[in-house]
C-alpha cells in the first residue's frame, strides 16, 4: 500500500515538473540529416519538408500572419526567407531591424502559425534584389573583390553575421525556435571566382555563431558544373530547378555532391521575374502541379519559389544582365499573388500537396478585398530644377569629372550633373557616352529646356544645340544594380566622362538628392505662378513633382482597403504614397501598369497624399490630370516591339519543355 503511494507521489512529483519546466524535460528538439536513411530527422522522426518561399522585405509587416496562414492551410510545413543585408544594414554599422524589417518579429510569427523557417543567409542572395543583397557601399573600395576573400569584404560580412547570426541563434530549432537549416551564400557554383576559401570562411563563422547542430546548406543549379564550386563538404549541398527540368536528372546532379542524404530542391520555380520591357512571365499552373508532384513522389523535400512574391518597393529592385532592371512588382506568377490573393495555381497546389499530407482543417483566410478609390486629381509641383537647392541636403560637390553616386555618398534615386556646354552648338551635335557610362538613365536639359534622355545600353548618343555657356544639366536614375553574375560590381550616376562632339566635358557640379526625406518633410512645393501662359505640351518634359490627396470614403465598412495605383498618360517615374516610397511605374515599356498600394499606408485620419516624380512627359500640360486607384492589377500589358528582348536563360521558356 505505502510502496503503491510513493509510487504515486513520484508520478505526482514528475507530473508537476513536466508542467512547470515543460520541454525542457521532454527530449531534446533536434534537427539532423540521416545520411544512413536518406532523409531528415526531426526529434528523431523522419521528416520531409514541403516549403514555399515568402520575403518578408516585400511584404508590410501587417500582412504577414495573413500570407503565413494562407501558406499553412496550403498544407506546407515550412517557409523559406532570404535576408537581405543592404535592407538592414544601410549604412556601415547601422542596423535597422524595426517595423517592415523586424526580422525576429516575422520568425515568430512563422512559428505562431505553425511553420518551421529555413533562413537563406547569403551574404549574397541575388533575388532580384539591389546588388543581389550586398551593400552598395561595399563599393567604396572601388577594386573590392565581392564574394571572395578579400579582407576588405570578409571583413565587413564578418562584421555583419557577427551583428546578425546572434540575433537568430534563439530561433534555432534546437534552441526552442522554427529555423530548422540555414543557407550560406546562394548559387555560390554560378558565380565565376570560385573561391572555395570563401565558402570556407562562411561556413566557419555560421558554426562560430550558430554552433555545430544546425543544418547549413548551399544551393546551386542543377548541373554538375554548377555543383563544382558551389560545395563544399561542410555544407549540405542542395539544387534548384523549375518545372520543364527533368526531376531525375537533377536529383542526380545532387548526388555527384551528396551520394547520401536528403533530397531537395531548394527553388522550385512555381512562375518566374519580368524585366521592364519584356512580356510578363507566366508558368503554367499544369506545368507547375505535373512537376511538383513528380518531386514530391521521389519524396524529395521542396521549397516553392516563390509561393508569394510580394513587392519591390522604393529603388530595391536588382537587374540582369545585359542591363535590365526588374519592376516593381515581383507577383512571380506566384499562387499566391502580389497582394496575396488565393489563385488556381494555389489551390492546385493544395491539391497535390494533399496527396502526400494532410491539409490542416480549418477555413483559409479570403482574399483581402480591394478597392476602387477612383481618380485623383494631380497638380504640378516644382521641378527637379527648382528644388534642387533643397533637395540637396549635403550641399553641391565641384569636381573636373563626374563622381559616382558612391563618391556622393548617395546609394539610390537621383544625382543630378550640371555643367555648361563649352562651345556653340548651332547645328546638332552628338552629347554621348562613348563608353556607355550613363548608370542607368539620364534626363537632359539645357537651360531648362529637356532635351531628351540617353540610357545604358539603349542610347548612347542624343543630338543637341545650344549657345556656348548654356547650363547642362543631366539628371541620373539609378535602375536598380545588377543581382547576378560577375558584373555585380555595378557603380552609378556617370561612371565615364560624358562627350559633347569631340570634347570632353569638364567641370561639373553635383547635387545627391534626397527627394524621400524632401517629401517626409514636405518640402517641395507648389511653383509660383507665372504670368506667362504655359508652354505647349511638348514631346519631353523636365522631370517635376505632381501631388494629388484623396480622402476614404465614409461610409463604406472596412475601408481602408488595399488598392493598385494606375498612371495613364503618364510615361516614367516614382510614386510616394503619404511619405512611402511605393516604387517605379514605367507604362510605356511595361509590362507592369498598376502598383499594388496595400492599406496599411493609407490613412483614414487625414487625406492621404499622393506624389509623383515623373521624369518625362507632363500629363497636366494639356488639361487636367489624374492618377487612378483601381482594383484590379495589370502586371501583363503588352511591351513595346523594340524593347522586346530574349534574355539568355532568364525566359520562361528555358525552363519549359
Ligand atoms: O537563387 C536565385 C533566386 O534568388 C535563383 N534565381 C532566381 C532568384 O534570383 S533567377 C530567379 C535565378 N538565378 C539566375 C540563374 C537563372 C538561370
Amino acid at each position: 500500500m505505502s510502496v503503491l503511494r510513493a509510487g504515486n507521489s513520484l508520478l505526482l512529483l514528475i507530473m508537476m515538473m513536466m508542467m512547470m519546466f515543460g520541454p525542457s524535460l521532454s527530449a531534446p528538439r533536434s534537427f539532423s540529416i540521416d545520411y544512413k536513411n536518406d532523409c531528415f530527422r526531426k526529434d528523431g522522426e523522419e521528416f520531409r519538408y514541403i516549403s514555399g518561399g515568402i520575403h518578408y522585405y516585400r511584404i508590410p509587416r501587417v500582412y504577414w500572419k495573413d500570407r503565413l496562414l494562407k501558406m499553412y492551410m496550403a498544407g506546407l510545413n515550412a517557409v523559406q526567407t532570404y535576408i537581405p543585408w543592404n535592407f538592414h544594414e544601410e549604412s556601415p554599422g547601422q542596423y535597422n531591424f524595426n517595423g517592415d524589417r523586424d526580422l525576429s518579429h516575422f520568425v515568430q510569427v512563422a512559428q505562431d502559425v505553425g511553420l518551421l523557417v529555413i533562413l537563406r543567409v547569403g551574404p549574397y542572395i541575388c533575388t532580384e534584389w539591389d546588388m543581389g543583397g550586398l551593400p552598395a557601399w561595399l563599393l567604396k573600395k572601388k577594386d573590392i573583390v565581392l564574394r571572395t576573400s578579400d579582407p576588405d569584404y570578409i571583413a565587413a560580412v564578418d562584421r555583419w553575421m557577427g551583428k546578425l547570426l546572434p540575433l537568430m541563434k534563439p530561433f534555432l530549432y534546437q534552441n526552442g525556435g522554427p529555423i530548422i537549416s540555414v543557407q550560406v551564400e546562394n548559387e555560390y557554383g554560378s558565380y565565376y571566382a570560385c573561391d572555395f576559401n570563401y565558402l570556407r570562411h562562411l561556413t566557419k563563422l555560421f558554426r562560430f555563431h550558430l554552433g555545430n547542430e544546425v543544418v547549413l546548406f548551399s544551393t546551386d543549379g542543377n548541373g554538375v558544373s554548377y555543383l563544382k564550386c558551389g560545395t563544399i563538404q561542410e555544407l549540405y549541398a542542395t539544387v534548384d530547378f523549375g518545372p520543364g527540368a527533368n526531376v531525375t536528372a537533377s536529383f542526380e546532379a545532387q548526388r555527384y555532391a551528396e551520394p547520401h542524404g536528403p533530397l531537395v530542391n531548394s527553388e522550385f520555380y512555381t512562375g518566374w521575374l519580368d524585366h521592364w520591357g519584356s512580356p510578363h512571365s507566366v508558368i503554367a499552373t499544369a506545368q507547375v502541379v505535373k512537376y511538383l508532384n513528380q518531386i514530391l513522389a521521389t519524396g524529395a523535400n521542396v521549397n516553392m519559389y516563390m509561393f508569394i512574391g510580394g513587392t519591390t518597393f522604393g529603388f530595391w529592385n536588382g537587374a540582369n544582365t545585359p542591363y535590365a532592371p526588374q519592376p516593381t512588382s515581383y507577383d512571380f506568377n506566384a499562387p499566391l499573388s502580389e497582394a496575396g490573393d488565393l489563385t488556381d495555381k494555389y489551390y492546385a497546389i493544395r491539391e497535390v500537396i494533399s496527396m502526400y499530407r494532410k491539409i490542416p482543417d480549418g477555413p483559409i483566410p479570403p482574399t483581402t478585398p480591394k478597392y476602387a478609390y477612383g481618380a485623383v486629381k494631380m497638380r504640378k509641383l516644382q521641378t527637379i530644377l527648382d528644388t534642387v537647392e533643397i533637395l540637396s541636403v549635403s550641399g553641391p560637390v565641384k569636381s573636373m569629372y563626374p563622381l559616382t553616386f558612391l563618391d556622393l555618398h548617395q546609394a539610390f534615386g537621383f544625382v543630378l550633373y550640371r555643367t555648361t556646354l563649352p562651345v556653340a552648338c548651332n547645328t546638332s551635335t552628338p552629347l554621348s557616352s562613348p563608353l556607355n557610362g550613363v548608370h542607368d538613365r539620364a534626363y537632359v536639359s539645357i537651360d531648362g529646356v529637356a532635351v531628351g534622355i540617353l540610357e545604358r545600353n539603349k542610347v548612347l548618343s542624343i543630338n543637341v544645340t545650344g549657345k556656348a555657356g548654356s547650363q547642362l544639366d543631366v539628371l541620373v536614375e539609378n535602375l536598380g544594380r545588377i543581382n547576378y553574375g560577375k558584373d555585380i560590381n555595378d557603380f552609378k550616376g556617370l561612371v565615364t566622362n560624358l562627350t559633347l562632339g569631340k570634347n570632353i566635358l569638364t567641370g561639373w557640379t553635383m547635387y545627391s538628392l534626397s527627394i524621400d526625406d524632401a517629401i517626409k518633410q514636405g518640402l517641395i512645393q507648389e511653383k509660383e505662378p507665372t504670368l506667362s501662359p504655359p508652354p505647349p505640351p511638348a514631346a519631353l518634359s523636365l522631370p517635376a513633382f505632381y501631388r494629388g490627396s484623396f480622402i476614404i470614403p465614409d461610409g463604406v465598412p472596412d475601408l481602408p482597403q488595399d488598392t493598385y495605383i494606375k498612371l495613364p498618360k503618364w510615361r516614367k517615374g516614382q510614386i510616394w504614397i503619404n511619405d512611402f516610397n511605393l516604387g517605379r511605374y514605367w507604362p510605356d515599356r511595361g509590362p507592369q501598369v498598376t502598383l499594388f498600394v496595400p492599406a496599411s499606408l493609407l490613412s483614414t485620419a487625414a487625406p492621404n497624399n499622393v506624389t509623383v516624380l515623373e521624369l518625362e512627359g507632363d500629363p497636366c500640360s494639356s488639361g487636367p490630370c489624374t492618377v487612378e486607384f483601381t482594383d484590379t492589377p495589370i502586371l501583363n500589358a503588352t511591351v513595346p516591339a523594340h524593347y522586346k528582348q530574349r534574355w539568355g536563360l532568364f525566359t520562361r521558356e528555358d525552363l519549359l519543355d
